[in-house]
């Protein structure tokens, strides 16, 4: 059976997954689009060739009869609202990263998702789909390194547009590390601080860019994560785990090596679509294959939740330069794995 989704939110990731579910998976068409830009939702319709009907409201594909289920791709603030439509009507929902834009709103998704009965929420975190992070993880569960005791991360970006602030790089970018270093080290944060060094002279008057994060986990492992979305030469994504007998790192994306012009050289990508193309595509496909069989297993309204209450605590520690504590409540029973 074909799975008809409906996708909110036509920009550029929307285009991807719209393009992934319709030319590259299996089991699953869109049969609905919209966008607040309705030319745009129109233009992706026509340039793919879809046979997809557009709506100028993201209700209406929520609501469409024809939809099994919902993709949000849309801004941030719009993911709440979209997310608990889709849980009122019963429909399986992938909403994209982050999921709500504070922990308050991540929870009251929690919270309708509870009430409903069973999941419909699958968050686009789609780094523990990634091949290399989940080699590296199996390192670590093997304990060929020993015990993890420190991890050092980067998150780099090549440039970001003028709209992009000193807390986006918590909301936006970090977002990531934060889900996807617990699934790692299958540990929460207990506390977190920020620091700020130099700026790039490639940032603006609301940037501060970079900045250095430091956790410290309930086991005892600290991590630092630097975030430099104006690093100039590429799109970077670093993570180096020392345990107690050994160093593992997050493999480099395969590039032929040249030696060419006195040089060795490989080459770095520069778009966060490329880096973790694969890794899309298995989400989407886990998220179509997980709703055939009735039972939702990638990350979950909770991993939307713990990222948030992670990330607001990390936007306090921006604005006191403080260790500021980060306060996780117990997993509800229904999210145990
Ligand atoms: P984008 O700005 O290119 O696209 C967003 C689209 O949403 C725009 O076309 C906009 O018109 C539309 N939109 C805004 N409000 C809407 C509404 N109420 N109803 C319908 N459409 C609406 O942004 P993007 O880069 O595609 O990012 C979209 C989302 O995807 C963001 O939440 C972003 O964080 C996330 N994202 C995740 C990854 C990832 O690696 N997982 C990568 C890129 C983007
Ligand atoms: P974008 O700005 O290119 O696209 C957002 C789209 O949403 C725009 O087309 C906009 O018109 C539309 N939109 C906004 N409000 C809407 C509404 N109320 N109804 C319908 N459409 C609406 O942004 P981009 O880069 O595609 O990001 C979208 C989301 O995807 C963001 O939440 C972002 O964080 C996330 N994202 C996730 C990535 C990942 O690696 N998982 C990578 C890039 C983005
Ligand atoms: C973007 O929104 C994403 O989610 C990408 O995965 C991320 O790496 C990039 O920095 C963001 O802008």
């Amino acid at each position: 059976m074909t799975l008809k989704l409906g996708v909110i939110g036509t920009g550029a990731i929307g285009q991807e997954h719209i393009r992934r579910c319709s030319k590259v998976l299996q089991g699953a068409k869109v049969v609905a689009v919209s966008d607040i830009n309705l030319d745009g939702a129109q233009g992706v319709v026509s340039r793919l060739g879809l046979e997809a009907e557009v709506y100028a409201n993201g209700h209406d594909v929520i609501n469409a009869a024809d939809v099994d289920a919902v993709i949000i791709t849309s801004w941030g603030p719009t993911h709440e609202e979209f997310t608990l439509a889709a849980i009122a009507a019963g429909k399986p929902v992938f909403c994209e990263k982050p999921l709500a834009m504070s922990a308050e709103g991540c929870r009251r998704i929690v919270e309708a998702e509870v009430a409903y009965g069973r999941r419909l929420v699958q968050v686009g975190f789609m780094r523990p789909y990634d091949a290399g992070y989940r080699a590296l993880k199996s390192v670590i569960t093997q304990g060929e390194i020993g015990e993890p005791l420190m991890l050092h991360c980067a998150h780099r970006n090549p440039a970001v547009p003028e709209s992009y602030t000193t807390d986006m790089a918590i909301t936006d970018t970090l977002i990531h590390e934060l889900d996807v270093l617990r699934w790692l080290t299958d540990d929460d944060y207990k506390s977190v601080q920020v620091v700020f060094p130099r700026s790039t002279k490639n940032s603006h008057a609301k940037l501060r860019d970079p900045q250095i994060v430091l956790f410290e986990t309930h086991k005892g492992v600290r991590i630092d994560v630097e975030i430099f979305v104006n690093c100039a030469y590429g799109y970077d994504i670093q993570c180096e785990v020392v345990g107690e007998t050994g160093i593992a790192r997050l493999p480099e994306p395969a590039s032929v090596q040249m030696r060419k012009e006195a040089k060795l050289a490989t080459t770095i990508l520069t778009d966060w679509k490329d880096r973790f193309i694969d890794a899309y595509d298995v989400e989407l496909q886990a998220f179509i294959n997980d709703i055939a069989i009735g039972q939702l297993q990638g990350p979950s309204a909770w991993d939307g939740f713990a990222a948030a209450v992670a990330g607001d605590a990390c936007l306090k520690a921006q604005e006191s330069g403080q260790i500021e504590p980060v306060e996780m409540p117990p997993r509800p029973a229904f999210y145990n794995r």
